[in-house]
């Protein structure tokens, strides 16, 4: 068995790209495409905004559509806000639901989010019907704000 599981390694070695191989992969979970040029960015706050909590976040979505989670028509998706997350979600697995990511699955397009004084990042990252990013990713630029006490 052993030496079945290092003749297999050895053939992924040897071919890196063996599309097949990676697709029988256990991670491996359908990838819903998004079209060409598909933006999510901020229409509020601004990057580098000074801001009083609770903060009123606007997420906006440009080449596709918002729907809520479960909906499976083509180019849309739903928002999902990481907030003060350092190491983006892996691209292939639903999208965790904790305090740090935020699902908003019945397709809003805004939120009041109550924040700590001090700097914080916000990044969206859109979700297809499963939670799962698109192919390719549907993610805005990750902005930096500063929260004041009132
Ligand atoms: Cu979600």
């Amino acid at each position: 068995m052993s030496k079945i599981t290092s003749f297999c390694g050895l053939l992924l070695l040897a071919f890196p790209a063996f599309g097949p191989a990676q697709e029988a992969a256990p991670a491996a979970l359908p990838r819903t495409a998004s079209p060409d040029g598909a933006v999510a960015y901020f229409l509020a706050p601004a990057n580098g905004a000074t801001v009083t909590s609770p903060v009123t976040i606007r997420f906006g979505l440009r080449g596709m559509g918002v729907a809520p989670a479960g909906v499976m028509t083509a180019n849309t998706g739903h928002h999902h806000l990481l907030i003060d997350v350092t190491e983006l979600p892996p691209d292939n697995l639903p999208i965790p639901n904790d305090t740090t990511h935020k699902h908003f699955g019945a397709g809003q397009t805004e939120t009041e989010l109550a924040l700590e004084p001090g700097k914080h990042t916000l990044q969206l990252v859109l979700g297809d019907a499963a939670h799962i990013p698109h192919q390719p990713p549907v993610r805005s630029e990750k902005i930096t704000i500063t929260v004041i006490a009132k």
